[in-house]
């Protein structure tokens, strides 16, 4: 038996799976969960794969020390989306961390990941977590100034996440940061999103000053080369804390200090994409 994700009749996906271990149509999406025979179990919604066992840490990694490892003191973080715990995770490797709000749409996704991906879900029930089952659009509007880095940590431009890739949602975010914050977004694949990552990181700059893409090699996203952008007005990426960075990298298996610098090389066709300030 194989998953298949089709990238829209261009290419396409297979994952050899042992069984199916759960599906359920949620009140926003279809939930399938597997048992690969490579991966681990696997996670997709709306039949695209999130994320599996094996391969998750990379993403994770890189869309959470990137930020962190920018940020002089990190204190308070959110996470819109993010409901596999994988983010936070990551985030909670950093001492300075007070509070880490995740608000995710979908609460199934978080019930059902504590079942099935107890490796990602691990840290969610940490005093310095609180967790949110609602729209992240609308809850951040409750916010001021607050958090030092924003996370959107999404599905794809589909279904319930197609209004965190939008101008209006980046206006709702700068509202949220404090002055001096940050934003990382997922940004998905210059192969086969190059639309998307055009007016994503247009927006983006039309909102922030400084808006910079970055590369994470995931294997079993569309091509495996995937982006990341963060946008603040005032952080850039490249001035980070090498030293804290080499810390935190004793914990990961993919970041390091010479990935966060090499992660911010784009390739031409990339550069052409996407309308980065720096
Ligand atoms: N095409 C898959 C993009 C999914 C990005 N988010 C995955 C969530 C993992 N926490």
């Amino acid at each position: 038996m194989w998953f298949v994700e089709n990238y829209d009749e261009k290419a396409s996906l297979g994952l050899k799976v042992r069984k199916k271990l759960h599906e359920e149509q949620s009140k926003f999406q279809k939930i399938d969960i597997y048992e690969t025979e490579f991966f681990g179990s696997l996670l997709t919604l709306d039949g695209l794969v999130m994320l599996t066992e094996k391969d998750e840490f990379v993403y994770h990694e890189m869309i959470t020390h990137m930020p962190l490892c920018t940020i002089r003191n990190p204190e308070r973080v959110l996470v819109i989306g993010g409901g596999d715990g994988g983010a936070v995770r990551e985030i909670l490797k950093h001492d300075s961390i007070k509070e880490v709000v995740m608000c995710e749409i979908d609460q199934r996704v978080t019930d059902l990941c504590r079942i099935y991906f107890p490796s990602t879900t691990c840290k969610l029930d940490d005093p310095r977590v609180k967790l949110h089952f609602e729209d992240g659009f609308k809850f951040m509007d409750g916010y001021e100034g607050y958090f030092d880095l924003i996370i959107t940590d999404s599905s794809d431009p589909v279904g319930p996440g197609v209004a965190l890739f939008q101008e209006d949602y980046y206006r709702l975010v700068k509202k949220a940061l404090k002055p001096g914050g940050i934003m990382v977004s997922q940004s998905e694949s210059p192969w086969y999103f190059e639309d998307t990552m055009t007016s994503m990181t247009g927006a983006m700059a039309n909102v922030f000053k400084n808006v910079q893409t970055y590369i994470a090699l995931v294997t079993l996203y569309p091509s495996g080369l995937w982006t990341m952008t963060a946008a603040s007005d005032s952080l850039s990426l490249y001035d980070f804390d090498e030293k804290r960075s080499a810390k935190i990298a004793e914990t990961c298996k993919y970041y390091n200090p010479e990935i966060h610098k090499g992660a911010l090389a784009l390739p031409n066709f990339v550069k052409n994409i996407v309308r980065n300030t720096k």
